[in-house]
């Protein structure tokens, strides 16, 4: 069911606290957690407990449990002080477009000069 824990997944493992992770900050509904392959010198990943594949299913499913992401990526870039400078929030959705975990992830990139277009 929509939002119910996979046995499979990864990032519901983390939540569940069976694979560690460096988490960094923690709300009812969300977990923030440092990449383990960071692309920047601030890369966190926020994602919701709850179990949605990608952005767009978390949106249409649960839209207040996605505004609560976007407000926790918001509230990363504070805690990492990446929020003057400028950061990007990057949600991968779709194996062609990068995604590799398939529980939905808000990327927390900054730290650094981000081109544009992303490769
Ligand atoms: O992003 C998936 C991201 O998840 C990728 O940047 C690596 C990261 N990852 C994978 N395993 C872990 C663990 N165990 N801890 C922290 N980060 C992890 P995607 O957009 O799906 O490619």
């Amino acid at each position: 069911m929509a939002g119910e824990p996979q046995a499979d997944c990864l990032f519901c493992k983390i939540v569940a606290g069976t694979v560690p992770a460096t988490v960094v900050r923690e709300t009812e509904t969300t977990v923030a957690f440092r990449d383990i392959n960071p692309q920047a010198p601030t890369h966190v990943l926020v994602i919701p407990k709850a179990h949605y594949a990608d952005a767009a299913s978390l949106a249409a499913g649960a839209p207040d449990l996605a505004a609560d992401v976007l407000r926790e990526a918001g509230e990363i870039a504070a805690q990492e002080k990446v929020d003057d400078h400028g950061y990007r929030i990057v949600f991968n959705t779709g194996a062609g477009a990068g995604q590799t975990v398939f529980h939905t992830h808000a990327h927390v990139l900054g730290g650094r000069g981000l081109q544009w277009p992303p490769g």
